[in-house]
């Protein structure tokens, strides 16, 4: 295609020599062959796996055949056979701070870096183009101001959250293009910690003495208390999704921002599993409202409420809530959430407590019920603005036509006390998106704002538990879409880039996730499209639904059929068992339009405000509802797969950097590294294959149009030319980039790490040059 012979050109590849244990490809396998006679005749110092699977540091002693006496660092010397046994690397290389430095890159070596930083409290490591972040469940003085300057003056860029956000920073300026930081691992792994490290960094860069910025960082606090809950995993587990947009102006100042977040778990508000909590909010009310609120809202403490006593767990070590909820109220106020609105809200967090109390009485039959007439149901109708009668005929009855005020059908005593929690949740919800909604206006972009932003991506993380249900299969999903946006930016993309570019390359395996995530998507077969299929029909049961995907899906590798309602999903984190009880129910998130209609009747400011924010969302949705009077809202999965899929799109957008954490333990625990625990993490991320990538690979390219434009500038007059190839070949010779560090493409330019850092430097110098000899000719000039 080019007639100058620059994109036939080929580099030898630094490869070979930068490690032996790069690729899978016969070349390196030949080589690997090599390094380990070495290794055997040196002598040298080895892994060796032992059968539990573990790894053991030793010295070889002598070989015979196919296998080697090796003396363990224990005393023992074992034989262990030529297959279980990889180099270590020499002591000189212990803790590095980037795995790309690490001389033999296998699984014991990476495991054991990170190891001995994490002893050393260095929670970071870089892995190539990703981040590792190992929680230290505890505080480390790492986040003051001292460290924020540190970076924002480049003194350092050692491995840190503040490195990454900086990085952002520096290139959405340089390159004028939105950045993203995506945040990933499983749940208690310390990604929500990191989003906040993030932001405070971004805070301090971009501070414009506005006050936007704290009111960014407050944000937290309101999101948490009301998003945020007890599980078995982590004390303080993000139940929804968020993405939070940093705006800032052309000047890199922080203009505004905006929240969007996803799926709130909200089965939690009436269901908990033991040992687990409701949303932080409802204890922080209990515990600390004053005694004004208290009398306002007829307030008791946290155990006296069924939707929140159900667990036996009411506290959280160390956790002060009422000290929260006075920090909550300051966050509040800073938000511009006004008095009267967090009035508001705390009704109807009370309302929500009440309404769980009330009970039914069975009457004479099974069919006739009553809602007990107690504080329960006065104390719920007053915060909600109606009389008693009125609730309690929208809790036992059910109008056989809604729109008109005539017959009404008692309901049984499920389908109360469904109705009841429906109403809950419902609330629930929607004060949450409403917060989200206050929280977005009060921290608005200006209109006249034409900068860039940096994205923040926290998602609840992967979740397996004996029986997971529908809550864990989506946030699986989310889990299995994100890792595949990863995948393709850290693999895929990249090694396709290489190849259609006529770069010479050796293809590195990775473990791609495309074949479970069609188990989930692709038609007409998919977990999601049968989902919604059996939701869609009345009769269907939660086995018939289990049923359906045995009879579809048996046949796909990363499905398996379980007994009775249960089935298993072979995610890229490992295999899940669920169990679709309550899969339907969960999915048609029904919403009775009597109880809509009986919310819109009622006082309390913000209630009829839900029921018109439903109303809207059902005339957006393009609900598969066959226009019956009970109007069905677009399916859960549906949705959600909607909200993803813009998710991707808007990340797609952006350059992304990647911060993947890691969960040392599942005691919550500091200073206990679970080998096992952390293995089996980094194995799913597939860190190891990111790093072996970005060795051989060039992770910086450039158009040769935009690499001529951003340096041609400084080349010398005998060296400039005319053409964008020409230009870009001749700022190499002249700042000596050795050949081997860039490979010429058809279209692009590529370069080995760190190669545009000393032409940066250049750059800058030869501007900064430029400015002096413009003030001084000014200064002439006056
Ligand atoms: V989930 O998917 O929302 O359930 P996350 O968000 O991954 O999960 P989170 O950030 O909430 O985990 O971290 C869990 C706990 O680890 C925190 O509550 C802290 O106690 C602890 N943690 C995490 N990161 C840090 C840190 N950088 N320094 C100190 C930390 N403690
Ligand atoms: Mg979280």
């Amino acid at each position: 295609r080019r007639s100058d012979g620059f994109g036939s050109k080929k580099v030898k590849m630094m490869m070979d020599a930068d490690s032996p244990y790069l690729a899978s490809s016969g070349k390196s396998r030949e080589l690997e062959d090599d390094n380990i006679s070495y290794i055997i005749k040196k002598k040298l110092c080895v892994w060796c796996r032992q059968p539990s699977g573990l790894w053991e540091l030793g010295t070889i002693q002598s070989t015979s055949g196919e296998e080697a006496s090796v003396s363990l660092s224990n005393g023992n010397v074992i034989n262990v056979a030529r297959s279980e046994f990889v180099p270590a690397n020499p002591k000189i290389f212990e803790g590095v701070d980037d795995l790309m430095k690490l001389c033999y890159l296998n699984e014991p070596s990476v495991l054991h870096n990170i190891k001995f930083r994490h002893s050393q409290d260095m929670i970071y490591t870089k892995a190539g183009p990703v981040l590792i972040a190992v929680n230290p469940f505890k505080d480390l003085q790492i986040f003051g101001n001292d460290r924020i300057s540190a970076y924002k003056q480049k003194f350092t860029n050692s491995p840190h959250v503040f490195a990454v956000a900086d990085e952002a920073f520096t290139e959405m300026m340089r390159d004028e293009a939105n950045q993203s930081i995506i945040i990933s691992g499983e749940s208690g792994s310390g990604k929500t910690e990191t989003a906040k490290i993030a932001m405070q960094y971004l805070a301090a860069v971009g501070g414009s003495n506005r006050g936007t910025e704290e009111k960014i960082l407050q944000t937290n606090h309101v999101l948490e208390a009301f998003g945020n809950a007890k599980t078995s995993r982590n004390e303080n587990s993000s139940r929804f999704g968020k993405l939070i947009e940093i705006h800032f102006s052309t000047m890199g100042k922080i203009h505004g921002a905006k929240v969007q977040t996803f799926l709130i778990e909200k089965s939690r508000v009436v269901q908990l599993a033991s040992g687990e909590r409701s949303y932080h909010i409802f204890y922080q009310l209990c515990a600390g409202s004053s005694f004004g609120l208290k009398e306002r809202l007829n307030l008791r403490a946290a155990s006296y409420y069924k939707y929140l006593n159900q667990s036996e767990c009411l506290m959280i070590d160390g956790i002060d809530d009422a000290k929260k909820f006075h920090q909550l109220m300051k966050a509040l106020d800073i938000v511009q959430i006004c008095k009267e609105d967090q009035e508001l809200i705390f009704k109807v967090l009370a309302a929500i407590l009440w309404l769980g109390n009330i009970s039914f009485k069975v009457a004479d039959s099974e069919n006739d019920i009553e809602v007990l007439d107690d504080e329960a149901v006065t104390s719920a109708a007053r915060l909600m603005g109606c009389s008693s009668q009125a609730l309690k005929a929208a809790l036992s009855t059910k109008k056989i036509q809604p729109e008109k005020d005539t017959n009404a059908k008692k309901l049984i005593l499920q389908q109360a006390i469904q109705t009841r929690d429906e109403i809950a949740k419902f609330m629930y919800e929607n004060l949450f998106n409403w917060i989200v909604d206050q929280i977005n206006k009060s921290l608005q972009v200006g209109k006249r704002c034409t900068g860039k932003s940096i994205n923040i991506l926290d998602i609840t993380g992967f979740e397996s538990f004996q029986k997971s249900s529908f809550e864990q299969f989506c946030i699986n999903y989310a889990n299995e879409r994100l890792q595949h946006h990863l995948n393709r930016h850290l693999f895929k993309q990249e090694q396709e880039d290489y190849e259609s570019d006529g770069i010479e390359w050796t293809k590195i395996y990775f473990k791609d996730n495309q074949e479970c995530l069609d188990l989930f998507e692709r038609k007409p077969h998919s977990l999601l499209t049968l989902l919604d299929e059996e939701s869609n029909l009345p009769k269907a049961s939660d086995l018939t639904f289990a049923n359906k995907l045995k009879q579809h899906l048996s046949t796909n590798p990363y499905f398996k059929g379980e007994r009775g309602r249960a089935f298993s999903v072979r995610h890229y984190e490992g295999e899940v068992l669920y169990d679709t009880n309550g899969f339907l129910e969960k999915n048609r998130d029904f919403m009775p339009s009597d109880s809509v209609q009986f919310l819109a009747s009622c006082k309390c400011e913000l209630l009829p405000l839900f029921s018109k924010m439903f109303d809207q969302s059902l005339k957006c949705s393009n609900s598969f509802s066959t226009g019956a009077v009970d109007s069905q809202e677009q399916s859960v999965c549906k949705k959600f797969k909607g909200q993803l899929f813009n998710l991707i799109d808007q990340l797609e957008c952006t350059t992304p950097h990647f911060i993947r954490c890691i969960r040392p333990n599942t005691k919550q625990l500091p200073d206990i590294y679970d080998e096992d625990l952390v293995l089996q993490q980094l194995k799913c991320s597939g860190i190891l294959e990111v790093v072996r990538t970005s060795r051989a690979g060039y992770p910086t390219r450039m158009t040769h149009q935009e690499f001529s434009t951003r340096y041609g500038f400084m080349l010398s007059e005998a060296n400039k030319y005319q053409d964008p190839l020409s230009t870009s070949v001749a700022i190499l010779q002249q700042f000596n980039i050795p050949s081997e560090m860039y490979q010429f493409g058809y279209t692009k330019l590529y370069l080995r790490a760190g190669q545009t850092g000393s032409l940066e430097l250049k750059r800058k110098q030869v501007l900064q040059g430029i400015v002096v000899v413009q003030k001084y000719f000014r200064g002439y000039q006056a």
